[in-house]
């Protein structure tokens, strides 16, 4: 049965069947090759078919080269597989290799808003004063924003076009003052306090944003004057702007304030010489105050007889500006990266 012209001899195929399993490339190429030599067709199959066609006394022989061969040539395809398989996993973990030693992205350090920043810098100076800080709703009535505050009915800051209202006659604060207003009607005198927080006016240009942050203070006790409130002013501005800057007084109107009065700052840009800032007049507005309206009191049961108090309001993105000399206060709200990473 054997057809010596189509069947190489077995040493040939034993050298050319280790040749090309040595040659193998890869794991399906390894596979063919061992199909074509050891599959039904195989060339070792075929020799071992042969066998049937010798004599007995030739087949024993036969067969153990045979098999010698075979288990030769099976044993170097396990090699090669091996180390195809090695060379496989190499390849897989080199491409997923993490250097371990390089180094990280590094972070972002976030940072506080300067509005904020302004906020805690006033809070710890007027705490260092004796201060306490209080805070309250931002959504408030028409008693605690305005008539608590001697602000009548038909005053103009009362109408649409400054004050947000919801349809259930609630409306968002127009200054913090309802937050005094709450903690003069909850504690008794004496009371020294500030209250920061957002306030709301319908109000949008280069000067103004619909959303704004003041802080107001107030002080109520025996004795408290006009002269009080202008020197705890004067030392808020040396200690707020680290410089000695004077302060002086303007007569003005409040309707929950009497006297009231707007209180100056020298030019921090010229100190007092006269620039484009401060309009040559060598003085920045800053803040308003006055001594506690006696309708006030008597609204949230204080006996004006008895108490008198201070209150005063700045607005806090006036005050960043003018510390970080900026000129528009849309940019506070913008939210710029340029713009905040400015502020270390
Ligand atoms: C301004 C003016 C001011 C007050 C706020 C106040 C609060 C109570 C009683 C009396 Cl509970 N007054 N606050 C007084 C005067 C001025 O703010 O121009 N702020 C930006």
């Amino acid at each position: 049965m054997s057809d010596t012209s189509t069947t190489l001899s077995l040493d040939a195929l034993a050298a050319d069947a280790r040749a090309r399993v040595a040659a193998c490339a890869g794991l399906a190429e390894l596979e063919a090759l061992k199909v074509e030599l050891f599959g039904k067709k195989g060339a070792i199959t075929a020799h071992l078919k042969s066998l049937g066609a010798l004599a007995p006394d030739e087949r024993k022989a036969a067969g153990a080269r045979i098999n010698a061969v075979r288990d030769e040539i099976g044993a170097a395809f396990e090699a090669r597989k091996a180390e195809l398989d090695s060379l496989e996993l190499e390849r897989k973990l080199a491409a997923g290799r993490i250097d371990v030693t390089q180094p990280g992205r590094g972070q972002q350090p976030g940072g506080l808003h300067p509005v904020s920043r302004t906020r805690r810098r006033i809070e710890t100076i007027f705490r260092n004063a004796g201060f306490s800080v209080e805070e309250g709703p931002e959504v408030e009535d028409d008693w605690h924003n305005f008539e608590a505050l001697n602000v009548p009915a038909n005053h103009p800051a009362r109408a649409m076009h400054d004050t947000f209202y919801f349809p259930d006659g609630r409306l968002l604060r127009t200054h913090t003052s309802p937050v005094q207003v709450r903690a003069m009607l909850r504690e008794k005198p004496p009371l020294r306090m500030i209250m920061p927080g957002r306030v709301y006016r319908c109000d949008s240009d280069m000067t103004h944003t619909p959303m704004f942050h003041q802080v107001e203070g107030l002080v109520v006790d025996d004795g408290v004057s006009f002269a009080h409130l202008k020197s705890v002013l004067h030392e808020f501005v040396q200690q707020y702007f680290e410089r000695d800057l004077g302060i002086r007084f303007r007569p003005s109107y409040f309707p929950f304030t009497e006297p009231s009065a707007e209180v100056d700052i020298e030019c921090v840009f010229c100190s007092g010489a006269g620039c484009r800032v401060c309009k040559q007049t060598g003085w920045l507005e800053v803040a308003g105050c006055g001594m506690v309206h006696p309708n006030v009191l008597r609204n949230v049961g204080i006996d004006p007889e008895r108490y008198t108090g201070y209150a005063f309001g700045f607005g806090l993105e006036r005050l960043t500006m003018l510390r970080y000399s900026v000129n528009d206060i849309r940019l506070y709200f913008e939210n710029d990266l340029r713009f905040l990473r400015q502020f270390g």
